[in-house]
């Protein structure tokens, strides 16, 4: 069987019969189990959950579902039915019991990346695949890089991690130039074969601690970006740990590692010259020239000079002259391009103070590079820590807090690193609990501590799902408050009364 396997590295090889158990029913496992039963292979899919949409459309495929019951059942019902492979969902922990008892009867494990990776000459021609991964700032950098490839008429894709399974890219019929493929850490740590033309890590700080086990598998599982690139691995020169992964890794002959950062580049860097974004690595005398981008000026007047997003701005442009995209396409596509909702968002300044919603801060990471972004903040913090600690960020960026409202349906650890590191800065808790009541009190007791000049900072540094639907759900409810609590007290006579 294990020889099957191995020629199974086509849409056009044969795949009938391939018995194959899919874990997850969600959009990954959605997908998969569509492609498969395509490809003629006999399906089953486990889940805890299933919805009933999905499920029904299964059930027409053609594929059988075991949705519910307990670890031992669901264990009993794949050994039951004898797989040759499993195809997981990025969401399983891979010391779910599924994935242990797979582990214990020696059945291989393939990721969906993987699978796509297999099945991309669907359409003809495979697409060539731009793969990114970082604690943050992926979302941006493929939408980044997306954009300057369609700019310059080359067809290209976002897929991946931002929401767009990779198997839904791969057989769409029309076909694509270029797949962007964003990547998380859950998806690269069972990627064996993607052989990207140009990859990226835009850093590494502790996330997603409470599935990796620690900070160096997690780095780890990142690294597996730059395995097999072929052309160019881009890295952060801010961040040495991105560094070491391009070194670390097994990468295609002749690839090169381009460096990106926020001072004077070296060659074979792109960096900044007195407010001028410079291409040092994509041209032929990088000794003693450079290519000129675009200017921190123009970035800012396109609400993109955060140093954080002028850094993702920088390595979109990297991946982006890989594939020959010109500096006048990049300069044109950033000229228009604007951050997704909820990404150092302005919701709203009144009274001197701003209002901005960075509910994206999912991690302490992305607060970090957000609360670097102002100088006098009133910390909107809290949710779900995902086993990280809070401490050092709170001691590094105490200076620029002037108060902090703590939400989350558990505020333990963010009150203790406060009382720890900052004792002197105050704090004040949201009680209610309610998903509809949480943002009208973070607001009201924001407005209180709020003096002009300050920002009130929605960035949690943690995930929403204790008290959100979603990151998106958070920030939505936190401009709604702020809206409604800054129309009841506008000076502006017409204005609508509040609600
Ligand atoms: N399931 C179980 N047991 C488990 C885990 C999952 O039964 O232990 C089942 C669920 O009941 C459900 C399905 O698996 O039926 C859900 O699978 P999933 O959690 O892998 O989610 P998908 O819907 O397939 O979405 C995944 C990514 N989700 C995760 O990695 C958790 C999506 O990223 C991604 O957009 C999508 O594939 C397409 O590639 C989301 C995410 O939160 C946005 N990513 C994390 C992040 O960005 O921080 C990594």
């Amino acid at each position: 069987m294990t020889d099957r396997l191995e020629e199974l590295t086509s849409w056009h090889a044969d795949w009938s019969g391939l018995r194959v158990a899919v874990l997850g029913l969600g959009v990954t496992g959605f997908a998969a189990a569509d492609t498969l039963i395509e490809l003629g292979a006999e399906v089953l899919v486990v889940a805890d959950r299933a919805d009933p949409q999905r499920a029904n459309l299964l059930d027409v495929l053609g594929g059988s579902l075991v949705a519910g019951g307990d670890a031992d059942g669901q264990v009993r019902a794949v050994a039951g039915f004898a797989p040759d492979v499993l195809v997981v969902s990025p969401g399983y922990h891979p010391d779910s019991p599924l994935l242990r008892a797979a582990a214990e009867a020696g059945t291989p494990v393939w990721g969906d990346i993987d699978l796509a990776w297999r099945v991309r000459d669907k359409t003809g021609t495979p697409a060539e695949w731009i793969a990114v991964t970082g604690t943050n700032g992926k979302t941006t950098t493929v939408r980044l890089v997306t954009a300057m490839l369609q700019e310059a008429g080359t067809r290209a894709i976002a897929c991946g991690n931002i929401g767009v399974p990779v198997l839904d890219a791969v057989r769409d019929p029309a076909g694509f130039d270029v797949l962007v493929v964003e990547l998380s850490s859950y998806q690269l740590h069972w990627t064996e074969l993607v052989s990207p033309w140009a990859s990226v890590c835009l850093n590494v700080a502790d996330d997603h601690l409470d599935w990796h086990g620690s900070a160096e598998a997690y780095a780890a599982a990142k690294g597996r970006v730059y395995e097999r690139t072929q052309v160019a691995c881009v890295y952060n020169l801010d961040d040495p740990t991105t560094e070491r992964l391009v070194r670390d890794a097994d990468v295609r002959e002749g690839a090169r590692a381009i460096g990106f950062g926020l001072s004077i580049p070296g060659p074979s860097d792109l960096g900044i010259v007195e407010g001028i974004l410079c291409d040092r690595a994509f041209l032929e005398d990088r000794q003693r020239t450079a290519l000129e981008l675009t200017t921190v000026q123009e970035l800012h007047d396109a609400g993109l000079s955060a140093p954080h997003v002028v850094s993702n701005v920088l390595a979109a442009s990297a991946l982006a002259r890989s594939l020959d995209v010109t500096p006048d396409v990049i300069r044109r596509t950033l000229q228009t391009f604007r951050l997704d909702p909820h990404r150092i968002e302005l919701v709203a300044e009144q009274d001197g103070v701003r209002w901005v919603d960075d509910s994206k801060a999912t991690n302490p990471h992305a607060a970090d590079a957000s609360l670097g972004a102002f100088d006098s903040v009133v910390w909107v913090v809290g949710g779900l820590l995902k086993g990280v600690d809070i401490g050092d960020l709170v001691r590094s960026r105490a200076g620029r807090i002037r108060a902090a409202v703590v939400l989350g349906t558990d505020r333990s650890a963010v009150l203790d690193a406060f009382a720890r590191h900052a004792p002197a800065i105050p704090v004040h808790q949201v009680t209610a609990g309610e998903t509809g009541q949480v943002m009208p009190e973070v607001v009201r007791l924001a407005a209180a501590a709020a003096q002009p000049g300050d920002v009130v900072l929605l960035a949690p540094a943690a995930a929403s799902m204790d008290q959100f639907d979603d990151y998106g759900h958070r920030g939505r409810e936190f401009q709604s408050a702020v809206l409604q609590l800054l129309g009841g007290v506008t000076d502006d006579p017409d204005a609508p009364a509040p609600a």
